[in-house]
């Protein structure tokens, strides 16, 4: 498999996560994509590659251009500052109602982000570039027909970022930005097989018709995102029928989990896109720490042969996965799995 890396990745580095109005340590760590990139060089038959860095007019394709800016200065910003300037800047307030007035520093944060697991840092932004850079590559070398499938090695992940929000640990949206790219060319299926609800991809293309976005996940009831995943959420305007949710409850082993998946892939067989993206998260796993789902690593292998029957030119991004020992060997399969070998 041609292997895009996100360059900047660690760049980006939180020193905790704030749940439930404690500091815990941070789950979305730099090792992660370590563990992935030997998993996968151990395997062997893959290649890796840095993509050439992208604009920020590229990835407004997808993203609100003042969101796209306060990342940046937020990150320059703190880069810059001595003293009294927090190194680390978390939201406090979330500006709601009619006509919230985010004119500073303060109101922005949360503007800009819906939950306490997502701070902006000095080198999120570049790092957040780094992965839409990856993203972007990828998305021409299937366009151009260059290749047929392609993996974007990344983090932070990028799923559950909105147009206009960071969130989940996510900042810009890979998915969506190759989503995007290939709309140009045809009828694009999104198929989210993370265990939390692709919420990032529902929320961009939820008024389109030319985008079929797919999501498997733990039920939102009791998972993250816990706002958005349900069954009863299709799609609205032109964008009506093109969303299909499949929320599953906790504890969901391979005997239900392969069902739901047969599922999303006839429904996206029925939309007949030209092309697929997979935002790909290993935490469905049975060993993985936030996730609740029973998935053993030797099932994602037939994941990855379920969706490769598909026969869809693909990009798969890299999304959650949590267990540091369980994270590499789950890509190398899903991956084995979509090749074919
Ligand atoms: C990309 C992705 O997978 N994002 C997931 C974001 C989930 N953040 C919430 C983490 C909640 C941690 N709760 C700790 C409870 C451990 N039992
Ligand atoms: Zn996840």
């Amino acid at each position: 498999m041609r292997v895009i890396l996100n360059p900047k990745q660690d760049a980006h580095v939180p020193p905790g996560e704030i749940e439930n109005g404690e500091v815990i340590p941070c789950y979305e760590r730099p090792e992660r994509l370590t563990a992935i990139r030997t998993a996968l060089e151990a395997a062997g038959g893959h290649t890796f590659e840095e993509p050439p860095v992208c604009t920020e007019d590229a990835v407004a394709s997808v993203h609100d251009p003042a969101y796209i800016v306060y990342l940046r200065e937020t990150a320059a910003e703190i880069r810059r500052s001595r003293g009294s300037t927090p190194k680390v800047q978390w939201p406090t307030v979330f500006p709601y109602g009619p006509s919230p007035r985010a004119g500073g520093n303060r109101a922005l944060r949360g503007q800009f982000c819906f939950d306490t697991y997502t701070p902006v840092l000095g080198g999120t932004f570049a790092a957040a570039l780094g992965g839409a850079s990856a993203a972007l590559h990828a998305a021409e070398l299937i366009a151009s027909g260059t290749a047929k499938q392609v993996y974007v090695l990344t983090r932070p992940p990028g799923h559950h970022a909105e147009r206009d929000r960071c969130g989940g640990y996510c900042y810009f949206n890979h998915a969506a930005l190759v989503a995007e790219r290939l709309a140009k060319l045809g009828r694009v299926a999104v198929l989210d097989l993370d265990v939390h609800h692709g919420n990032g991809a529902q929320h961009i293309f939820y008024d389109r018709g030319d985008v079929l976005t797919v999501s498997v996940h733990g039920d939102p009831a009791g998972l993250y995102p816990f706002f958005s995943g349900y069954a009863d959420e299709t799609g609205t305007g032109a964008g009506v029928g093109a969303n299909l949710n499949v929320p599953l409850p906790p504890g969901t082993g391979v005997k239900e989990y392969r069902p739901a998946l047969a599922t999303a892939l006839d429904a996206v067989r029925r939309f007949a896109p030209a092309f697929l993206v997979l935002p790909f998260g290993a935490d469905a796993h049975e060993a993985d720490p936030i996730g609740g789902l029973k998935l053993p690593t030797g099932y994602f292998r037939e994941m990855g042969a379920a969706v490769r029957e598909l026969g869809l030119p693909t990009v798969v991004t890299q999304e959650g996965g949590y267990n540091l020992d369980a994270l590499g060997p789950c890509v190398a399969e899903v991956l084995r799995g979509l090749e074919g070998v």
